[in-house]
């Protein structure tokens, strides 16, 4: 009995997790933006990103306010981090290059349709969790995704975000 709870004692300091974290047993990472605005006509509006992990699963939320009314944005997990290149946030973040797996399930999209008052929220939950380092930004694009490419136009506006931790 005693021999069990001194084992578990010693994986929790090793492991470092926050406690309130390892209490539920989610690791979340937080970006609050955006970071870098490449299109001016955007340089209102207001982003927050959270994802949550646990058991393998990856739930990541994309909340903007500020967007034109009743449009609908293309929006994805980027490798890099913001920067003031547009291209500074590299590609989209694949957790697998198998090309017989749908895109939409090997990276993490988050179009986002603003509402009346320029709000929108978007969430996407994957099976599989980043690896640390991996992926560093949400880009918010021009257009909707087009889900056989991917491709969604321009990026106008970028938000870092630490996935993975
Ligand atoms: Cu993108």
């Amino acid at each position: 009995m005693y021999r069990k709870r001194a084992g578990l004692a010693a994986a929790a300091v090793l492991v470092a997790v926050p406690a309130a974290a390892m209490a539920a047993g989610v690791a979340v990472d937080h970006g609050h933006g955006p970071t870098v605005v490449h299109d001016t006509t955007y340089e209102q509006i207001r982003t927050q990103v959270h994802a949550w992990s646990s058991d393998g699963t990856t739930r990541v939320r994309l909340m903007v306010t500020g967007l034109p009314a009743g449009r609908t944005f293309g929006a994805h997990v980027h490798t890099g981090t913001c920067g003031a290149d547009p291209l500074a946030s590299g590609g989209h973040y694949q957790h697998s290059t198998d090309p017989s797996v749908p895109l939409a399930e090997r990276e993490a999209w988050l179009d986002v349709t603003s509402d009346a008052n320029g709000r929108g929220v978007a969430t996407t939950t994957v099976p599989w969790a980043f690896a640390p380092g991996s992926a560093g930004s949400v880009v918010i694009h021009a257009q909707p995704t087009n889900t056989t490419t991917g491709a969604a136009g321009a990026r106008l506006a970028c938000t870092s975000v630490e996935f993975g931790g």
